[in-house]
Parts: structure tokens; C-alpha cells; sequence
């Protein structure tokens, strides 16, 4: 099975890219957590990117707050997908980190999901794989049922309320 990398900017990411990696838990995909950053350790991020597809991972989250440069740094040295995550971590509330991921010029795009949507990201990874992977299609499909059954559970709870 493909790996996923995890990648944060720094350890105060960990935290909110804690759920990333509970999700991916939850679905039994291997996966590896990074603490990377695109202006701090330029070199190990790109070196990491470069030799991802060779270590055998299938996807790549990368979460960082502020001027949030890494997933779109990380995307420009493979063509993994990089799935970006911005994180609020700054007085913006996490809008500077959303623009900086999600606003990558044509020809190298970052899957970029919500602010603090590390558990999204993860999801979004597990489907990547799923489409030649039939195991994590199988738990998308159990998780996607249990959610739709909690959700239900809290409509008949309502009901009952009235
Ligand atoms: C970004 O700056 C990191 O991704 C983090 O969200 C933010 C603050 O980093 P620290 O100053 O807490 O290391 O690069």
C-alpha cells in the first residue's frame, strides 16, 4: 500500500495536523509526519519532495500557517498530489495561510482544502489512493456509512425532542 506523508511547517502545526494523521490511522494507511518548513529548511523539504515518489508514498499533505509557502514548495519539485492544508496560526485567522496555498500559479496546482481541514486532507488522501487501491475504498465506503448513521441518529434524536 502507498504511504502518505504528513509534512508541517513547524511543531506548533502538530496539534491541528494531529488529525491528519488520526484519520489516516482510522483508515490503516501507512503513513509518515515531518516537520519541514519552506523557509527554514528549504533543502530538506525539496530533497524530501524530489525522492517522495522513490520512498513509496502516494500523496502528500503538507499544513502551515502564515505565509504558508510549503505545500506549493513541496508540489514544485514532484507530481505527487500535495493536498495543502492552511493553518490559523496567525492574527489573519488563517486567511494569509489559505491565499499562500491555494493561489499557485498554472502548471502546479495544491489540492487545497479548508482552513484547519487536516482531517479533510487526510480523507482526501485516503481517496486518492482509493482509486487503485480497493482495501481504502472499502473503509471510505464503512466510514462514509457510519457517518451517514450519525447523523441520522442525531436527526431521530430531534424528532424526539418536539
Ligand atoms: C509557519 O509559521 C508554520 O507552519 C506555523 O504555522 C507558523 C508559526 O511557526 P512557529 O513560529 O510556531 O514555529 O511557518
Amino acid at each position: 500500500m502507498k504511504k502518505v506523508a504528513v509534512i508541517m511547517g513547524s511543531d506548533s502545526d502538530l496539534p491541528l495536523m494531529q488529525g491528519a494523521l488520526d484519520m489516516l490511522g482510522k483508515l490503516n494507511i501507512p503513513c509518515e509526519a515531518h516537520i519541514y518548513s519552506a523557509h527554514r529548511t528549504p533543502d530538506a523539504a525539496a530533497d524530501f519532495a524530489r525522492n517522495a515518489r522513490a520512498e513509496g508514498f502516494g500523496a502528500i499533505i503538507a499544513g502551515a500557517g502564515k505565509a504558508a509557502h510549503l505545500a506549493g514548495a513541496l508540489a514544485a519539485r514532484t507530481t505527487l498530489p500535495v493536498i495543502g492544508v492552511p493553518i490559523k496560526s496567525s492574527t489573519l485567522d488563517g486567511l494569509d495561510a489559505l491565499l499562500s496555498t491555494v493561489q499557485m500559479p498554472s502548471g502546479m496546482p495544491v489540492a487545497t482544502v479548508a482552513i484547519d481541514g487536516a482531517a479533510n486532507a487526510a480523507l482526501l488522501a485516503a481517496q486518492i489512493l482509493a482509486v487503485s487501491d480497493d482495501t481504502i475504498a472499502q473503509k471510505l465506503e464503512e466510514l462514509r456509512a457510519r457517518q451517514t448513521e450519525a447523523v441520522l441518529l442525531k436527526d431521530r434524536a430531534l424528532q424526539e425532542q418536539k
